[in-house]
């Protein structure tokens, strides 16, 4: 969107309330207020007919706008897409999302993000997309979203720690994700080290990749993906059974930006503690949001495969498990599975 687009765009968007960021509803009609074309062009310093020009290209892009002769004009919808300007009305992080790159197609956000970073990014620095042509999990593995439907998000941080203590953020992240999901009404629970489910099935996915310099974590990318809108029939075969959305759980259509920002917010509370060594509250919360704390669980490193009751995670976000001869091991990374038992 073109700069001078989006002044007139900002004006429309200063009636966006903060909590809900929909356009503030007159008491009286239940519409947000007309705003006249003069009044716009005046303060911004451009004339009329270059008013009614920004308001076109906004529409191009999506923004429904009721235009009257007498009163002016008043921004109706903004678009189902994850634009920054939508995303930073009303966001009230302190540095999360306070520089945004906005792709419709790009292969995975977490290599734009990487590059942005090389290149001296700010932490906070968030990447966004519609679609990515190679969207990837851990290990390679290929994260699918259709378009336009989903989240697909990375930030970029730098936090002063340790490479050993890495997990802890996929952790602290997982407890982000989870409870900005619950802020829909929908029971979210966390698997760790990376994953989100919703009655059983996968909704989302986080992947932690770093670049260390010396004994220090350089920077580091945290990519999640949300199932937010994707349809039943979006879901590939092989994840039938497997992958879920919220709004298929929800049954309804979930606003993808407010969910968006809550999750910027949690992440950056989470965040804070974890780099002022408060860790303790989100570890917590990771407990009690964990579906797998209490049961007796396989982790699959490769061929490696070990078997014990998940206790919780130490303070590296290493998971505890107590094994059956007693001792208790941490493990740092690997897939797990609930496994029933006979005895
Ligand atoms: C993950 O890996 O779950 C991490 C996914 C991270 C995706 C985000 S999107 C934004 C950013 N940019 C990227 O390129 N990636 C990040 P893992 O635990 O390895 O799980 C991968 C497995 O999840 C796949 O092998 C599939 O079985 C399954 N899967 C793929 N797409 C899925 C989806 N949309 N929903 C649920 N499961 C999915």
């Amino acid at each position: 969107m073109r700069d001078r687009s989006k002044e007139v765009l900002a004006f429309f968007q200063k009636q966006v309330s903060a909590p809900n960021g929909r356009p503030q509803a007159s008491p009286i009609s239940g519409q947000p207020a007309f705003i006249s074309g003069e009044e716009i062009a005046k303060e911004l310093g451009f004339s009329r007919t270059a008013v009614w020009n920004h308001i076109d290209t906004l529409r191009q892009l999506g923004y429904e706008f009721e235009a009257s002769p007498r009163l002016g004009y008043r921004l109706l919808k903004v678009p189902d897409r994850l634009f920054p300007d939508d995303i930073q009305a009303g966001l009230v992080t302190k540095f999360i999302g306070r520089k945004i790159y906005y792709y419709d197609v790009t292969e995975s956000t977490n290599n734009v993000a990487d590059q942005l970073a090389r290149d001296g990014a700010p932490e906070g620095t968030l990447v966004l997309a519609e679609y990515q042509t190679k969207g990837r999990g851990r290990m390679e593995r290929e994260w699918f979203s259709p378009k336009g439907r989903n989240i697909l998000m990375s930030v970029v941080l730098r936090p002063r720690m340790d490479p050993g203590f890495v997990s802890l953020i996929t952790v602290m992240s997982s407890v982000a994700v989870a409870r900005a999901i619950r802020s829909v009404g929908l029971d979210a629970q966390i698997k760790w080290p990376n994953d989100v489910y919703i009655e059983g099935r996968k909704v989302s996915g986080i992947l932690t990749e770093m670049k260390c310099e010396q004994d220090r974590i350089k920077h580091l990318v945290l990519g999640i993906g949300i199932n937010v809108n994707m349809l039943k029939s979006e879901i590939p075969l092989s994840l039938h059974g497997e992958a879920s959305s919220l709004s298929i759980l929800k049954g309804a259509p979930i606003d993808r930006k407010e969910l968006l920002k809550t999750l910027l917010c949690e992440l950056e509370m989470a965040y804070d503690m974890v780099k002022d060594d408060r860790c303790e509250r989100v570890l917590g919360e990771w407990s009690r949001l964990s579906f797998i704390v209490g049961k007796w669980v396989e982790v699959s490193l490769g061929a490696k495969k070990i078997e014990g009751v998940a206790l919780g995670t130490d303070s590296k976000g290493a998971l505890l498990l107590k094994l059956e001869n007693g001792f208790v091991e941490a493990v740092l990374s690997g897939d797990v599975h609930l496994v029933k038992r006979i005895s």
